[in-house]
């Protein structure tokens, strides 16, 4: 895609694909005959809807970033290099039915519910017209089964696992799928919402999302095993990984959990590794190039899962044309966004008034 100078992270300007890295890309998912399955079935448009989405991600966190350095907000708390981590997992749902609960790190997954990106961009400005009206910076739906994310860090999965038992109750056979931080896994609510699923078997995934770092902390620091690939072991319930920047990887391992889930044989935890490519939000982007060694921007950086899924696509037969229209498309889908949202901002702030609605119950 195209590079940015003054936002992107100084990997993704110089980024060339490394022959090695592409050609592992494939094996990933290849290398277990139940993904490659999956993956072999994917239709070209839904390929594309992939890479859409994710370029739609990556977009949005430009125009946010933009925005900061223009004055338009504070700060913002992005995703870059972490979108196949969300984007194929939401694109492996029964979107019809199927609810998530995103982090910070995964505004990316209200998009591909069904969110519009204008909203999405409303919720940072705070506007009456936006998906919490104007109460909560955290953006999220109910409407389009987008649990708003719960800033208390941990809190998330217990809510997820009410869904899935509503779900078990009601008789309908839906998913819930929720990001868990290297961070917040170790949360009092989290590990009490995995053991609940685990011995109640309900329909949920637990992505354990180790971006390498939690705030300020790198992830040596406060987790002693090297990874979070055995801690679903723990719960008694069933668990795998997958390649965090890769989409196609997450899209296949994401899919087998959710269909075990509605076969009714309990929740699933993913433990995936990726890396946050840059601070905890727009304000400690240097302090974390300064926290955390240069290898690991380097390593994670020629993993730019954009720039890697790009050259697979290219390989198996799409045209860089084809690939450049769906960025012009996804360019102009954000750029719109930002001016609808701005004109929110400018005729639509909450009243006043409107703080002392809907505080416990929202009929909405
Ligand atoms: C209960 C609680 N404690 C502390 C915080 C402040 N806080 C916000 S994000 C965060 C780190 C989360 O790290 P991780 O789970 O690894 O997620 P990441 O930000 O890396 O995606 C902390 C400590 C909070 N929001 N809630
Ligand atoms: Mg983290």
């Amino acid at each position: 895609m195209k590079k940015f100078p003054a936002y992107d992270p100084p990997e993704y300007l110089n980024w060339r694909p490394d022959p090695e890295l592409v050609k592992r890309f494939a094996e990933t998912y290849a290398a277990d005959p139940a993904r490659r399955a999956i993956v072999d079935a994917l239709s070209a448009a839904a390929r594309l809807d992939l890479y859409r989405g994710m370029l739609r991600t990556r977009l949005h966190d430009l125009a946010l970033k933009r925005w900061v350095k223009q004055g338009v907000i504070s700060k913002a708390w992005l995703g870059t290099g972490e979108e196949a981590t969300t984007v194929g997992p939401v694109h492996a749902l029964n979107r019809e039915v199927d609810v998530v609960g995103p982090m910070i790190r995964n505004a990316g997954a209200c998009c591909e519910m069904g969110i519009s990106v204008a909203d999405m961009l409303r919720g940072y400005l705070g506007t009456a017209d936006s998906p919490s009206g104007g109460r909560d910076g955290h953006v999220g739906a109910f409407g389009l089964r987008v649990l708003q994310p719960i800033s208390n860090i941990g809190n998330v999965p217990p809510v997820m696992v009410g869904i899935a038992l509503a779900f078990r109750l009601k008789k309908i056979d839906g998913v819930t799928l929720t990001w868990v931080g290297d961070g917040s896994v170790k949360s009092g609510p989290s590990h009490e919402a995995f053991n609940f699923a685990a011995v109640q078997r309900l329909p949920v995934i637990f992505i354990i999302q180790n971006n390498q770092v939690a705030l300020g902390t790198p992830v040596a620091v406060h987790h002693l095993p090297g990874n979070f690939d055995e801690l679903h072991e723990a719960y008694g319930m069933a668990g795998w990984s997958f390649d965090g920047n890769n989409v196609l990887d997450g899209y296949a391992a994401t899919r087998l959990a959710a269909d075990q889930c509605r076969a009714g044989e309990g929740p699933v935890m993913l433990s995936v590794d990726t890396f946050r490519m840059g601070g905890h939000a727009t304000h400690d982007e240097q302090e974390a190039r300064r926290t955390l060694p240069e290898a690991l921007f380097a390593y994670w950086g020629a993993r730019d899962p954009i720039g890697l899924y790009e050259e697979y696509l290219v390989e198996h037969g799409v045209e860089r044309a084809e690939l450049e229209r769906v960025e012009l498309e996804a360019t102009e889908e954000i750029d719109r966004a930002a001016d609808e949202a701005l004109v929110s901002r400018e005729s639509n702030m909450p009243d006043p008034e409107s703080a002392l609605r809907d505080v416990y119950a929202d009929s909405r």
